[in-house]
């Protein structure tokens, strides 16, 4: 399998994330790609190789342009509002919540900071931008290889993109892989493409951006939101709305659910994915349902990751994975090897 592989990944390195008031250091750190990196190497799987450049015009079918602008702009910005900035996080403060404006762009940094986020648990750094649009270059060049005709290639890319909405980042994300990696099989004329976000936690952003499209199917398993974050979005109910109204499927579980039961949610997904028949999945890869993660309560185990592959290998589509999250460094190389192997060995 290809694997396009972001090296300026570790040029987003945040230092903290606030969590129940404090500020603790990040989960979201560059050894979780350099781990997988060496399960490939030590298995020998799959082909590495960087991605081309990229042409923004992919990330504006997904970003709307003032969001954009603000993310290529905002750590000079913040360093700007105090030199010391240049050694500390950029966390927002302030959020326009129900009642206040989304038109006015504000001059204040730290106003549009808030405007354009929705927690306080996401960090942009000064390295921040270079990565994460390098990263969505990575959806791009995975995307190519199957338009090419290979079965499948892997994004292995972070920080990770499922939360990111069209004009907001949060938990961890700045610019949404997962949705760029669809738009762009569309726009090369895939009539219809399924996204499955398997990440522990629900895919809001990927959710919100096709949420009125009956042109790609959004289908997430994940922690029941009334406990899990992202907690606002993710429930059973929101089926899509619009032109998208059936197009949007959530299949939220219990924390401490085990394999067996998020296997049968797997293939209840899958089969939502055959009815719709599209022309190519794109799979959120988050491996965060570990037992062993720190931040999650799913309970899977390394072996199953080998029979994830092989159940999405057998839905038979030309199937773009995307790198999300995954907390448990030591472990993360191995299940995430093992869904790919899993999904080459049946794939054959
Ligand atoms: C990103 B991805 C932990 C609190 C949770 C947000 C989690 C974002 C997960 N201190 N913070 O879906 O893996
Ligand atoms: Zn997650």
């Amino acid at each position: 399998m290809r694997v396009v592989h972001n090296a300026r990944h570790a040029l987003h390195h945040g230092k903290v994330e606030m969590f129940r008031g404090e500020l603790v250091p990040c989960f979201e750190v560059p050894a979780r790609v350099d781990d997988v990196l060496a399960e490939l190497e030590r298995r020998g799987f799959g082909t590495v190789e960087a991605p081309a450049e990229i042409d923004d015009a992919a990330l504006a079918r997904v970003h709307a342009p003032r969001y954009l602008q603000f993310l290529a702009g905002a750590w000079d910005e913040w360093v700007a509002l105090d030199p010391a900035n240049a050694q500390r996080d950029a966390l927002p403060s302030y959020w326009p919540i129900r009642s206040f404006r989304h038109d006015v762009l504000p001059a204040s940094f730290p106003a549009r900071l808030g405007l354009f986020s929705y927690d306080a648990g996401t960090p942009l750094t000064a390295g921040t931008w270079v990565a994460a649009r390098a990263g969505a270059g990575c959806a791009l060049g995975a995307v190519d290889h199957v338009l090419r005709g290979e079965r499948a290639a892997f994004a292995l890319t972070r920080p990770p993109g499922h939360h990111a909405g069209a004009d907001f980042f949060g938990g961890y994300c700045f610019l949404n892989n997962s949705a760029i990696a669809a738009q762009a099989l569309r726009d090369a004329g895939v009539d219809r493409v399924a996204v499955l976000d398997i990440d522990y936690h629900h895919g809001n952003g990927t959710q919100a951006i096709f949420y009125e499209r009956a042109d790609v199917q959004f289908t997430s398993l994940h922690g029941d939101p009334h406990t899990e974050y992202p907690y606002y979005l993710g429930y059973a109910d929101e089926q899509g709305a619009g032109a998208g109204l059936g197009f949007n499927r959530n299949l939220p579980l219990a924390r401490g659910t085990g394999f067996d039961g998020w296997r049968e949610a797997l293939a209840e997904a899958l089969r939502g994915i055959a009815d719709f028949r599209p022309g190519a999945l794109v799979v959120s890869l988050g491996l965060d349902t570990f037992e062993g993660d720190p931040i999650s309560g799913f309970r899977l185990a390394s072996p199953d990751y080998l029979h994830i592959g092989e159940d999405l290998a057998r839905a038979g589509l030309p199937t773009v994975f995307v790198f999300e999250g995954g907390y448990a460094v030591d472990a993360l190389g191995v299940n995430t090897v093992n869904v790919l192997d899993g999904f080459m060995q049946r794939a054959g």
